[in-house]
C-alpha cells in the first residue's frame, strides 16, 4: 500500500480549543505516523460572525488511501463530539481537513485535494508551511505562498509547549 504525505489542518473556535485540538492529534497519531506539527495560531474568523479561531497542522505519513484518511479524520470529530450546525463556515469544536497530499490533486464527491480554499487562506496555509516548507501546489508545481491574514503564532505547539521553561 502506497504511503502518502498528507497536512491536516485544525481548527476550533468553541469550548476548550486547545484540548480539542490536541485530543485530535492524539487520536491521529494511533493511526498515522505524526511527523512534525506546527504551532497554534489565533486566527480571525472567516465566515459568519463567530468566535476566534485556533488553527494548527500536522504533517502525516498515512498508509492507506486518501479518501480512508479522510474516513478516519470524520470519525475522530465525530468521537470528540462535533455536531454540525447547518450554517456553512460557522463555529466548531473541532474540525480536521486534509489540506494537501504530495503530488496529489483530486476530487471527488466525498474529498477534494488539495483543500479547494487552501490557497486563499492564510489560516490554514501559514501553519502547512510551517510542517512542509516544500510543499507546492500538484497541478502547478509552484511553491505555497502564504496570503496576508489575521493569523498570530502563540507559544503553543499544537503537540506539546514549546513555550515552558
Ligand atoms: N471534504 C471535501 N474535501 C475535503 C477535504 N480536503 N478535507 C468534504 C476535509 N473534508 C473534505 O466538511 C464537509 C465535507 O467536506 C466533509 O464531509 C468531506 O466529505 P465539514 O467539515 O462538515 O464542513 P465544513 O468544515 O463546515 O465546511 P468546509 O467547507 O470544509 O468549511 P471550511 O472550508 O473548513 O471552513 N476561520 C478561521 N480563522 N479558521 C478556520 O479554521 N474554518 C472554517 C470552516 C470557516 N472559517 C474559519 C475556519
Ligand atoms: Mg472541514
Amino acid at each position: 500500500m502506497a504511503v502518502l504525505r498528507a497536512v491536516i489542518g485544525f481548527g476550533a473556535n468553541l469550548g476548550d480549543r486547545l484540548g480539542a485540538m490536541r485530543a485530535a492529534l492524539a487520536e491521529l497519531a494511533v493511526v498515522a505516523r505524526v511527523e512534525r506539527t506546527s504551532h497554534v495560531y489565533a486566527t480571525a474568523p472567516v465566515g459568519p460572525p463567530q468566535p476566534e479561531y485556533l488553527n494548527a497542522a500536522a504533517l502525516v505519513a498515512w498508509e492507506g488511501t486518501s479518501e480512508a484518511l479522510l474516513e478516519a479524520l470524520l470519525g475522530i470529530e465525530a468521537r470528540l463530539g462535533r455536531v454540525r450546525g447547518a450554517e456553512r463556515f460557522g463555529p466548531r469544536t473541532i474540525d480536521l481537513d486534509v489540506l494537501w497530499i504530495d503530488g496529489v490533486a483530486e476530487e471527488t464527491e466525498r474529498l477534494v485535494v488539495p483543500h479547494p480554499r487552501l490557497k486563499e487562506r492564510a489560516f490554514a496555509l501559514v501553519p502547512l508551511l510551517e510542517v512542509a516548507p516544500d510543499a507546492r501546489d500538484p497541478r502547478t508545481g509552484e511553491p505555497y505562498v502564504a496570503p496576508q491574514g489575521d493569523v498570530v503564532r502563540t507559544d503553543d505547539d499544537v503537540l506539546w509547549n514549546h513555550g515552558a521553561a
